[in-house]
């Protein structure tokens, strides 16, 4: 039987291999060490990408499923894409808003929302890029969604958004006040962040004494250079990812997020 770390089972006994021993005290020491750091921290931040919600059951972007319909995100999130064939984007977005009416946060997420409770709006700045709408689901207030998010649209002619939650929509949604397309209030790839958002986001990156990096596989900018950003101002940096990533990061908490930030938080 085959277990998290691979403790195999004889007979009536657990025999764990030297290696798994280690493992699990390379984790215990991470952990403490992740811990103590939050712990000691005056203003806290976090930067979370798909990951965090894989445990709820979204599909992250570059996972072994990360394809829609054969296609990169890069491809089709993208104002080409939406000009070229805009009932083809369409789908793409409106799949996703379908999923979200079946899905709900995970303990990762909570544990978030307890961070903000226990230092206060002011002090803990959760920047996501997701834009599936679960950290506020979770009870997070103070959220920087700095990728937009699919429960809103936005008018591709007067600009007008408006909060559609996860009604279903129309395959080629129109704007009631000028008939021009709606389009997702998501930034597209070769799209500007919203500038008050960023803005934001980066103050408070910059501001935090740490940085909890938490299910990004840290490939796309500007949001993984909040990093960089956070590092540059003295902040300790703890990465919580089942998988390596490139990120310069001083603590890594290997695993499920929905595991090891309830773990962080109940050492706190
Ligand atoms: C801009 C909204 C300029 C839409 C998204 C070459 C080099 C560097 C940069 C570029 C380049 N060419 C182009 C660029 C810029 C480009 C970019 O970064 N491209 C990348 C692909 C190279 N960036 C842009 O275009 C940005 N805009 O640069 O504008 C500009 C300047 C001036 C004037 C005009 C323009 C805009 C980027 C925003 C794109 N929009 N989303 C939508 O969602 O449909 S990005 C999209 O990717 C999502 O937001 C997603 O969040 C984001 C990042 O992905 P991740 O969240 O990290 O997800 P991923 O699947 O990759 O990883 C999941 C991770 O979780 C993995 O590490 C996995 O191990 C881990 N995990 C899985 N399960 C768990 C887990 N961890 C813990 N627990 C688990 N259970
Ligand atoms: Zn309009």
């Amino acid at each position: 039987m085959q277990g998290e770390f691979g403790p195999l089972v004889e007979g009536s006994s657990i025999r764990y291999s030297q290696k798994t021993m280690s493992d699990m005290n390379d984790q215990e020491q991470a952990i403490s060490k992740a811990a103590g750091v939050v712990r000691s921290a005056r203003r806290l931040a976090a930067l979370t990408g798909a990951g965090i919600s894989a445990e709820s059951g979204l599909q992250t972007f570059r996972g072994a499923g990360g394809l829609w319909e054969g296609h990169r995100v890069e491809e089709v999130a993208t104002p080409h894409a939406f000009r070229r064939d805009p009932a083809f984007v369409w789908r793409f977005y409106n799949l996703r808003r379908a999923n979200l009416a079946k899905v709900a946060p995970n303990p990762g997420h909570q544990a978030l929302v307890h961070l903000e409770e226990r230092w206060g709006a002011d002090a803990f700045t959760l920047v996501t890029q997701n834009v599936d709408g679960l950290h506020f689901a979770a009870g997070s207030q103070n959220v920087l969604e700095i990728h937009g998010t699919l429960r809103r649209v936005r008018c591709s002619g007067c600009d007008r958004t408006e909060d559609r939650g996860v009604e279903a929509l129309p395959d080629l949604p129109r704007c009631e006040a000028c008939g021009e397309l709606l389009r997702p209030d998501v930034v597209w790839f070769q799209e500007s962040l919203p500038p008050g958002i960023w803005e934001r986001a980066e103050r408070a990156v910059s501001e935090a004494d740490c940085l909890l990096v938490v299910g990004t596989s840290a490939v796309v900018y500007p949001a993984a250079g909040l990093i960089d950003v956070a590092r540059w101002h003295g902040a300790t940096v703890v990465e919580v990812n089942s998988e390596p990533t490139g990120a310069a990061v001083d603590v890594v908490l290997r695993g499920p997020a929905g595991r090891l930030l309830p773990e962080l938080v109940r050492r706190l």
